[in-house]
């Protein structure tokens, strides 16, 4: 039976690809690394960190340290943070925030469980924050998304066991992370993701019927590709 779900945030309730990549390449034309849009899609619902390394794949000349590492990736999220300052309350449709609350007076228990170390800031800046009861993001993670911390902190948080949640993920590495925890699997359209999961849904919107017409599924575990 779930009670909780766990929202993955970029890709699924907000969407700052662009940001992310319009940073990342800022600091790849600084440093002359080649860096496209295909290399930013793999940098979904991975950490800072991990995507730092991902764009230096491309870079050939002398290892960097850590300390210039640190301020590289620092650089990309000043970038990053004041693009943020675009986002509004209305970035996010209102049907979306009736969801929320649909599925909040059905009894769920709702959290955010994102890779993000922004996610507070994001949630502040789009009005999103009071429609959680808990919010599991990348600070004081000890691991990243495909390992299953942040999801397991989230149902936590809820005070549920993994069992009893399910997770709402865009991303290959947040699939992976939520089958680790042993979580219930929901995917979202435009996401890039070739393991199995529960349920698809095209958009956030078809969550309640979703989840009402296919309960069965989501508690036998019929599963999709
Ligand atoms: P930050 P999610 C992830 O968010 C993004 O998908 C990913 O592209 C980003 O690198 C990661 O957050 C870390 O973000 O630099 O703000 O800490 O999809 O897990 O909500
Ligand atoms: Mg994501």
């Amino acid at each position: 039976m779930i009670k909780g779900i766990i929202f993955d945030l970029d890709g699924v309730l907000v969407f700052t690809d662009q940001y992310h990549y319009q940073a990342w390449k800022k600091l790849a034309n600084r440093l002359g690394i080649y860096f496209d849009e295909k290399i930013n899609h793999r940098l979904r619902g991975v950490s800072r960190r991990e995507s730092l390394e991902i764009l230096l794949e491309n870079y050939h000349g002398a290892p960097f340290g850590e300390k210039e590492k640190a301020e590289m990736m620092e650089e990309k999220n000043r970038t990053y943070r004041e693009l943020l300052k675009n986002m509004k309350r209305s970035d996010i449709p209102q049907s979306v925030r009736d969801t929320l609350v649909q599925l909040k007076n059905l009894g769920y228990l709702l959290a955010v469980g994102s890779s993000s170390k922004n996610a507070g800031t994001i949630l502040e800046q789009t009005g999103l924050l009071p429609y959680f009861d808990y919010i599991s993001d990348g600070n004081g993670l000890r691991h990243s998304k495909p390992h299953p911390e942040v999801f397991l902190k989230a149902a936590e948080g809820l005070g549920l066991p993994p069992g009893e949640c399910a997770v709402v993920e865009d991303a290959q590495s947040g699939i992976c992370a939520a089958k680790a925890a042993g979580m219930k699997t929901i995917l979202m359209k435009g996401g890039n993701c070739s393991e199995s999961v529960d349920l698809k849904i095209q958009r956030l919107e078809e969550l309640v019927s979703v989840i009402y017409s296919s309960s069965s599924a989501l508690v036998t575990g019929a599963f999709c590709k």
